[in-house]
């Protein structure tokens, strides 16, 4: 059965770029439920970790540096079907290709910075909502 928390952060090119309270509200009228929120800036180490599973690839490097570069708002989402559903609503990673109406279509920059991150799996999204907050964080 499929999940119903997914973890995502609004990226530095969308925080920077004045999209937080956009994105937050097509987060909501999707009808996802905010279970924790902040905002936050990860170190460059933070960043290696968190996509640790990306380091074989070529763009690992500037991936790291581009998290790393500013701040951007943490998030855990519930909704059924949590981590397909919020993957829809954002959108292709390159916004190129992301459909009308989407997060990326509507806020990214380009594919390196494509305005949010969005869980690939139930097990990655607990993983990364962990890595981000504390128990008493997430409510
Ligand atoms: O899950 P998603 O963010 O849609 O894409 P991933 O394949 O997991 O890649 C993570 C992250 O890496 C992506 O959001 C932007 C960056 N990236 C890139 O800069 N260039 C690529 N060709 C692929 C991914
Ligand atoms: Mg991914």
């Amino acid at each position: 059965m499929s999940g119903k928390i997914t973890f995502t952060m609004i990226k530095p090119d969308a925080v920077a770029d004045g999209h937080i309270g956009a994105i937050l509200g097509k987060i909501s009228e999707a009808g996802f439920k905010i279970k924790a929120l902040k905002l936050t800036q990860l170190t460059e180490a933070d960043a290696k970790k968190f996509y640790e599973v990306h380091s074989e690839r070529p763009f690992y490097g500037e991936l790291v540096e581009f998290m790393s570069s500013g701040p951007i708002v943490a998030a855990v989402l519930e909704k059924d079907n949590a981590v397909d559903d919020f993957r829809t609503v954002i959108g292709s990673t390159n916004p190129a290709e992301a459909a009308e109406g989407t997060i990326r279509k509507l806020f990214a920059r380009s594919i390196g910075e494509n305005a949010v991150h969005g869980s690939d799996s139930d097990e990655n999204a607990l993983i990364e909502a962990q890595f981000h907050f504390s128990g008493r964080e997430i409510f």
